[in-house]
């Protein structure tokens, strides 16, 4: 094989985190408001059902001159397993990259171009928590979210996002939360992630793990080499303190140097999502692959997962090989993206599903389930517009969100189990 094609583009890939241009259209506020009441109230009427309403409001837009301001969300419903419902919790969200539920239920929301929104209670609340200065060309921007283990009592939420300097970096920070708002002036930088060179793979996933270390992960930024070096942060899983300290029992943290010790895993190529299951803290990583594999690895702390080297299955002893991948291009798919254990708190599910991960593909549209104990994957959702991100909520719902697109704006809907 020409080691070359490792590094070439991938085309589906690079569609993912396209500039919008909703900012650039000037569409008379009070129109926009007009729309926007007329879908509030929609949404409260008996029978209410989305697709009508959004169609009719688009051909509405059409009718008064303002077919620019972009498609309706898309609403298409998924097709789930028997028993299973879905509803729309939230859509309106601009070029979403990812979300996290907090503590009290809310659900934060990234916006790639800086936003940072707050859904409370079914409602996306006007007032985004936070805007950053990001640097959204390509894959950068805002990119991932998470709260503090302690945020009840601490209220502290981080973010990694693409900080617009020049060269722009990636970079890890905090914030401290005053109801739906962030502190103003409370931002304190954790982590600045190396400079980029290109802009592509980002990763940019965030959690706390079981130890209540900050993992982060980080793509290799285009340069396959980088994933295999322990000289800089691109194509890694890194730990931290939450206040950007590094552990000292970190696997290279007397071999490597600096900011380089945080280096957990490395041999990723873009680990735009990862997991972390509740009670056994065990690590799930997605890998999007070049052209061959999308990968689910399993965090070990020093592994190495082979990229460049390698991609997908592999014997390599120095490699640590995927506990599941499949061929990209199977199904649809270009690229795994969102990852969730389903271990809540209370089990909504039937109990088959307790233990198992949830991962979906971009492209592909769909949402499936590997077993860790069987080693088996299934089928569970399709007809998802671009899903990028999932999670199990405290009752034991799943949520996904779709990004769906430059011109559509993204949405999130709820997963329920209803019974046969
Ligand atoms: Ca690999």
């Amino acid at each position: 094989m020409n080691r070359n094609s490792h590094l070439e583009s991938k085309p589906s890939r690079r569609s993912f985190l396209q500039p919008g241009f909703w900012s650039a259209v000037d569409v008379p506020t009070v129109v926009r408001r007009r729309i926007a009441a007329v879908r509030k109230h929609a949404q409260t009427a008996p029978g209410y059902r989305p697709c009508v309403v959004a169609r009719l409001l688009f051909l509405a837009q059409i009718a008064v001159g303002l077919a620019t301001i972009g498609r309706p969300e898309s609403c298409e419903a998924a097709t789930l397993p028997v028993g299973f419902a879905e509803t729309q919790v939230a859509s309106g969200l601009l070029q979403p990259t990812a979300m996290s539920i907090a503590p009290d239920g809310r659900i934060f929301v990234c916006q790639q171009g800086g936003r940072l929104r707050v859904i409370k209670n079914g409602v996306l609340l006007p007032k985004p928590f936070v805007t950053l200065a990001v640097n959204a060309v390509d894959e950068g921007g805002l990119l991932g979210v998470a709260f503090d283990p302690n945020f009840t009592s601490n209220r502290f939420v981080y973010v990694y996002y693409t900080a617009n300097t020049a060269p722009p970096h990636n970079r890890v920070s905090r914030f401290t939360a005053q109801g739906d708002l962030a502190v103003p002036g409370s931002q304190r930088v954790i982590l600045d992630l190396n400079n980029l060179t290109n802009s592509r793979h980002y990763g940019g996933a965030i959690h706390f793990g079981r130890d209540g270390k900050l993992y982060i992960a980080v793509g290799d930024n285009d340069v396959g080499t980088n994933a295999q070096t322990l000289s800089n942060l691109f194509g890694k899983l890194l730990r931290i303190n939450s206040n950007g300290t590094i552990p000292s029992n970190n696997p290279f943290f007397s071999t490597a140097l600096g900011k380089n010790r945080s280096i957990w895993a490395l041999g990723l190529r873009n680990p735009f999502t990862f997991a972390v299951q509740p009670g056994s803290g065990r690590i799930f990583l997605n890998d999007v692959g070049q052209s061959n594999w999308e990968e689910i690895d399993d965090g070990h702390s020093g592994a190495n997962y082979g990229w460049p080297e390698t991609e997908g299955p592999t014997s390599d002893p120095r490699f640590v090989s995927p506990v599941h991948a499949y061929r990209t291009g199977s199904l649809g798919s270009c690229a795994i993206t969102g990852g969730t254990f389903y271990n809540p708190p209370i089990r909504m599910f039937p109990a088959g599903y307790v233990g198992t991960y949830f991962f979906a593909d971009y492209c592909g549209g769909w949402i499936r389930r590997y077993s860790p104990s069987t080693g088996q994957v299934r089928g569970f959702a399709t007809v998802i517009v671009q899903p990028v991100d999932l999670d199990v909520a405290t009752d034991g719902s799943l949520y996904y969100l779709r990004r769906e697109g430059a011109t559509a704006r993204g949405a999130i809907r709820r997963i329920r189990y209803v019974g046969q």
